[in-house]
């Protein structure tokens, strides 16, 4: 743990966590309702009569003191503050409420406060040998459900009934839950990168996208495949997926440790402009997954952090034309030091579905 290290850093007294993924990865504690508070001295996890016992199971190997709420929870972390003398506490601004944050400053009163931004979550950034072990068990699991689904697709079923099968199969294979929305988008549907699924049938000679992934202890797996349901598939639709799948096998042949974030993007974002579609890839190639979907580093234009050995990224570039359909394939990679481990297992290659 480097919460040593920011307090340090940041000369605080005392940092503040509030936000759920950072309690789940700095505390281990998975309930909803709880609060830390990590000063130069002790480190306390505040939660009330419901998670006590699930509380002491999973923040006391990690280090942390329970502590019961008993009325108001900033009211009982005043306490503690006062106690361990915290004159410069760090917060989480991120997501914190303006009207949390007047109550933080009327319970903890006249101490100086320190906004944190990223810097809490920039410390999950590189994954030890347990989190990408995690990652790729979750990663396993949606590898499964893809290749249960294919024995379900066909013309007639519903888009929904789709992504109903693959967090069905997911959770009875492992999964805690689903990562995110399913998105299961079909024929013109397919045009829409967010395309989450809908009561549309599947029709005749139609790409269906699935981008789902799952919870596995704490961590996501996150993929996208995009596969051909009918007996007529036309060349436009082959040039789509097929620049899609180079682009995506280019990137994945490129990236390695040391080249910042952006720089990835561009060598696939290139490829497809370079094949006439650079205006219909219109989002970024990939980010970063852990106990969030989407987390540090982004892979966009936008991109500036450089990749490093053991960070866990999608790489997902996607082409989508209004009226015709869309196609994006996306595996979850880590980064090594002179390239990358494809964590995903099932086939990229197109998959034609009989109607
Ligand atoms: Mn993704």
């Amino acid at each position: 743990m480097k919460l040593k290290e920011l307090l340090e850093n940041e000369k605080l007294d005392g940092i503040f966590i509030t936000n759920m993924y950072n309690l789940r990865y700095f505390t281990g504690f998975s309930g909803t309702t709880g609060v830390a508070l990590v000063t130069s001295k002790n480190r306390y996890f505040f939660t009330d009569f419901r998670y006590i016992q699930q509380a002491n199971n999973q923040v006391v190997p990690k280090g942390f003191k329970v502590v019961k709420v008993e009325r108001d929870s900033l009211e009982t972390v005043k306490e503690y503050i006062k106690q361990d003398n915290v004159k410069t506490l760090g917060l989480e601004d991120l997501d914190m409420t303006l009207s949390a944050f007047s109550s933080v400053k009327k319970y903890f009163g006249d101490i100086e406060y320190k906004f944190l931004g990223e810097k809490l979550s920039g410390i999950r950034i590189v994954k030890d040998e347990i989190e990408i072990e995690t990652i790729k068990k979750a990663i396993s699991i949606s590898d499964i459900a893809f290749t249960e689904i294919l024995k379900d697709i066909k013309v007639g079923i519903s888009e929904r009934e789709i992504a109903a099968k693959l967090e069905y199969v997911m959770k009875i294979n492992g999964a805690e839950d689903k990562s995110f929305e399913t998105i299961v988008a079909s024929g013109y549907r397919s045009a829409m990168p967010h395309g989450v699924a809908s009561d549309k049938k599947i029709g005749n000679n139609e790409f269906i996208t699935m981008d789902f992934g799952c919870y596995y202890n704490g961590y996501v797996s996150d993929m996208t495949r995009t596969v051909f349901v009918g007996d007529n598939l036309t060349d436009k639709h082959k040039e789509i997926y097929n620049t899609v799948l180079e682009a995506q096998l280019l990137a994945i042949s490129k990236v390695k440790a040391g080249m910042k974030a952006k720089e990835l993007d561009k060598i696939a974002r290139d490829y497809i402009t370079e094949k006439g579609y650079g205006e219909n890839f219109g989002h970024g190639l990939g980010h970063g997954i852990g106990v969030e979907i989407h987390e540090a580093p982004g892979v966009s234009t936008r991109g500036e952090i450089i990749l490093e050995e053991n960070m866990t990224i999608t790489i997902e570039p996607g082409i989508y034309v209004e009226g015709f359909g869309g196609v994006r394939i996306e595996d979850d990679v880590i980064v090594k030091k002179d390239g990358c481990i494809v964590m995903n297992k099932s086939p990229k290659d197109l998959i034609i579905l009989k109607k």
